[in-house]
């Protein structure tokens, strides 16, 4: 895909602003910034999560970036950074992430996620920059909500279970407000799961990679999980990243479902990553007595826990991204199973040589 100048973007060295980019997907688009010849900015909220964020993908990258310290609950911090900055593109992945979280802190999730977005958006506007910044928002599948039809598209009403998925709704409406009341280039992203060795150990998916790599050294205490049946549309956060930039390089803004277009349950993902270390399970019991068995050996290596179950939970996920596929060319590259392997082969070799690992990024 050939590079595509905005019209009023310098010739060469776009500037980029990415907030959340000690995040997972932050790491992830910095690095394909970087690899197209921006200079890319990123916020980060506090100086000690910089170092809390060593073993992300983003601390491989931080040599090679312009950072800030601003949480997004601060506005003159904000209108600070974004005079000086003065970025092309503006990719906010900052937020409060977890669905559980949500629950518990709904006014802190609300402040972040929405407000946040409509302080960046009031900004862009007040400092004039509507026509110099284009704006990309993540947005998120959980503003479905239960899946009354699936698959999920750009048409699908909106019915969001959770605080978090209030908050993704509203600054889904704030981006599209603002660029029909203000001509700001603002697109939403839709996005539905995406992971990868960076993703956050509090997520299923890396909850579980980590619980078989540990396995495969010997730890013999089970990995306690949730809803088995819960189903989700799971693609890689580097496939993600890529929808994301295509997005900022169109000719008019707009809002794209980003999915794979496959569900699978998280018993299944528990297979699968069992399966990279040689392990077949055997599902014995029902309901929370249900326990997943080692077929060789009989060892228990998953049961369950009531505590990771959720009082409303969308029970399957499933996008239909024809829209970006068509408009934007775009089509996920990595698969379910090779997703699966990779997560686990990731952390199977962060286990076996932590110091190397560690070596490398106080090399950088
Ligand atoms: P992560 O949880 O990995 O990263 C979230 C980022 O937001 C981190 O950099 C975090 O900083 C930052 N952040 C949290 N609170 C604040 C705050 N108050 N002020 C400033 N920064 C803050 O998320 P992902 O990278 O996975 O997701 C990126 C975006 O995409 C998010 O907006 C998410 O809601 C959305 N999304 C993600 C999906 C997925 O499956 N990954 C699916 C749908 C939507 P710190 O490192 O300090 O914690
Ligand atoms: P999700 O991701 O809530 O979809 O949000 P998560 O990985 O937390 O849950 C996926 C599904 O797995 C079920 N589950 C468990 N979940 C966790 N975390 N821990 C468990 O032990 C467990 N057992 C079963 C959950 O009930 C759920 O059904 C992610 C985040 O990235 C959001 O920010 C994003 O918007 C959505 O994806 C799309």
């Amino acid at each position: 895909m050939a590079f595509v100048e905005h019209s009023n973007a310098p010739v060469e060295a776009p500037v980029a602003l990415i907030t959340g980019i000690t995040g997972q997907d932050g790491g992830y688009l910095a690095e394909l910034l970087l690899g197209k010849g921006y200079i890319v900015h990123g916020l980060a909220r506090a100086p000690a999560r910089l170092d809390r964020a060593r073993f992300s993908r983003f601390g491989e990258l931080r040599g090679r970036l312009h950072l800030h310290v601003c949480d997004l609950r601060d506005g003159d911090t904000l209108e600070n950074v974004l005079r000086v900055v003065r970025p092309n593109e503006i990719y906010n992945l900052a937020a409060q992430t977890h669905v559980q979280t949500s629950l518990e802190d709904p006014a802190y999730t609300t402040d972040v996620n929405a407000a946040g977005t409509v302080r960046l958006l009031e900004i862009l506007v007040k400092l004039g920059h509507e026509r110099h910044s284009r704006f990309f928002q993540a947005c998120s599948s959980e503003i479905f909500g239960d899946a009354r039809g699936v698959p999920q598209n750009e048409k699908t009403p909106l019915h969001p279970l959770n605080p978090y998925a209030a908050s993704k709704r509203a600054a889904f409406e704030a981006a599209v407000h603002f660029r029909n009341a203000t001509g700001v280039f603002a697109s939403n992203g839709i996005l539905f799961n995406h992971e990868s060795p960076y993703r956050s150990p509090s997520f299923v998916t890396r909850k579980i990679s980590l619980a078989v790599a540990a396995s495969q050294r010997g730890e013999k205490t089970p990995l306690s999980l949730g809803n088995l049946d819960a189903r989700r549309d799971w693609g890689h956060a580097g496939d993600y990243v890529r929808a994301m930039w295509l997005m900022l390089q169109r000719e008019k803004p707009d809002d794209f479902v980003l999915a794979t277009g496959e569900t699978h349950s998280v018993r299944e993902f528990v297979e699968l990553a069992f399966g990279v270390i040689g392990s077949r399970i055997i599902w014995e019991g029902s309901g929370v007595r249900e326990r997943g068995v080692d077929a060789a050996s009989g060892q228990v290596l998953v049961e369950i826990d009531p505590a990771f179950f959720r009082a409303a939970d969308a029970g399957m996920t499933l996008g239909d991204a024809s829209k970006a596929r068509a408009e934007l060319g775009w089509r996920p590259e990595v698969g379910f199973e090779n997703l699966v392997r990779e997560m686990v082969m990731a952390d199977i070799e962060r286990m076996a040589a932590p110091s190397e690992a560690e070596a490398r990024v106080a090399s950088d």
